[in-house]
């Protein structure tokens, strides 16, 4: 099985979807392994988006995610890199198809509401940035034999 890191930003908790949100990943049929909800410290955000580090729009970006707390989860299933991104939807929630998280609770690119690593490469990398090593917990969801054919 394979781990994704999704996040919750702080548009996404002022407004009170992370019911909303969970809901939608867990009625997937991904399986939670790892939460915490906290307002994320400067270091933290830099590593998380080392990549946009010397894009324009940086400063505004670490703003916004330092603005209040956020909710950071680890998500684990079969291909759960690419069923995250799906369910999260495109980064401008004005180009993403309603039915996704962006698509149907978004409108600026600067206010996209959630996170959720591109690759496994990143996932692992963006774990590791917020959770130590022993905090996802491993266990068996009692659907496991019926959500997946083998
Ligand atoms: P992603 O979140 O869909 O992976 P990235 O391109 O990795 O998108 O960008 C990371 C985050 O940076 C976006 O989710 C969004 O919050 C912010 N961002 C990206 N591009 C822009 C932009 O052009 N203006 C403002 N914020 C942006
Ligand atoms: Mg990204």
């Amino acid at each position: 099985m394979d781990r994704t890191f999704v996040m919750i930003k702080p548009d996404g908790i002022q407004r009170g979807l992370v019911g909303e949100i969970i809901s939608r990943f867990e009625a997937k049929g991904l399986k939670l392994v790892a939460a915490r909800f906290e307002r994320l410290p400067e270091g933290r955000v830099i590593e998380q988006y080392q990549e946009h580090l010397t894009k324009p729009f940086f400063a505004s970006l670490k703003s916004y995610i330092m603005s209040g707390p956020c909710f950071l989860m680890v998500w684990e299933g079969r291909n759960v890199v690419a069923i995250a991104r799906s369910l999260i939807g495109a980064t401008n929630p004005q180009e993403a198809t309603p039915g996704t998280i962006r698509g149907d609770f978004g409108i600026d690119i600067g206010r996209n509401v959630i996170h959720g690593s591109d690759s496994l490469q990143s996932a692992d990398r963006e774990i590791g940035i917020h959770f130590r090593q022993n905090e996802p917990v491993t266990y068996t969801r009692i659907d496991e034999s019926i959500i997946y054919e083998y």
